[in-house]
């Protein structure tokens, strides 16, 4: 399998890998259009003592009471396994040697719709998931549809600007949500809709 670390990069050393072509074409457009069939909705947000609408449809499968709240204000609760996204879940341990428990859906239908500057350290990831030791924790997300730009930067670092193909992996190593923050910025170009499922640990819930 094609595989990319960017740990090995001279000019961008990011505690990532990079699988561009981890889905064949064909297994991504499969996967592309069972995503249709999820159960997306648009969640609210509380930010600056204002709610508004979270500027992308999200969805999250996982393991009974596998709970995750982010942002304080938004409680996300997993609906059981899909077969695909179960299937896709124990392909991507099998490649990577990570373990997951909920796999979290974000649909951005135009360019409007974004994620901004954010690390991944909420509590239910683990007792110290944005510690760079062996026992945090780590995501992995693949990119379905539009090719939207992803950026990584160290925390009060420059940005690293990459782009997450269609049927492509992107593991984020345990240590990254604590020296590292990512989005995926909004844009003015014309641009199709892009799914992304990050499959994420979680310490509670039923096993
Ligand atoms: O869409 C992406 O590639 C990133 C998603 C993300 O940052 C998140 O779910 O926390």
């Amino acid at each position: 399998m094609k595989q990319m670390s960017l740990f090995d990069e001279p000019t961008a050393v990011l505690p990532v890998t990079y699988y561009p072509e981890f889905l064949s074409k064909q297994e991504a457009d499969e996967l592309y259009q069972h995503c249709q069939e999820l159960q997306w909705q648009q969640n609210q947000i509380r930010m600056l003592g204002k709610t508004m609408p979270v500027p992308r449809l999200e969805c999250i499968y996982g393991d009974e009471g596998c709970d995750y709240l982010y942002s304080k204000s938004v409680l996300l609760k997993p609906l059981p396994w899909t077969g695909t996204l179960a299937k896709l879940r124990d392909s991507i341990t099998a490649a990577t040697g990570y373990s997951f428990r909920i796999v979290i859906g974000n649909q951005y239908r135009t360019g409007t719709d974004s994620i901004g500057w954010h690390a991944d350290k909420e509590s239910s990831m683990g007792i110290a998931p944005a510690m760079p030791s062996a026992t945090s924790r780590t995501n992995a997300s693949i990119s379905l549809g539009s090719v939207r730009k992803f950026q990584i930067k160290p925390i009060g670092g420059k940005p690293t600007d990459f782009w997450l193909e269609h049927g492509s992996l992107l593991v984020m190593h345990p240590g990254c949500q604590a020296t590292h923050l990512h989005q995926v910025p909004k844009t003015n170009k014309v641009v199709g809709t892009r799914i992304n499922l990050t499959f994420r640990p979680h310490v509670g819930g039923k096993r």
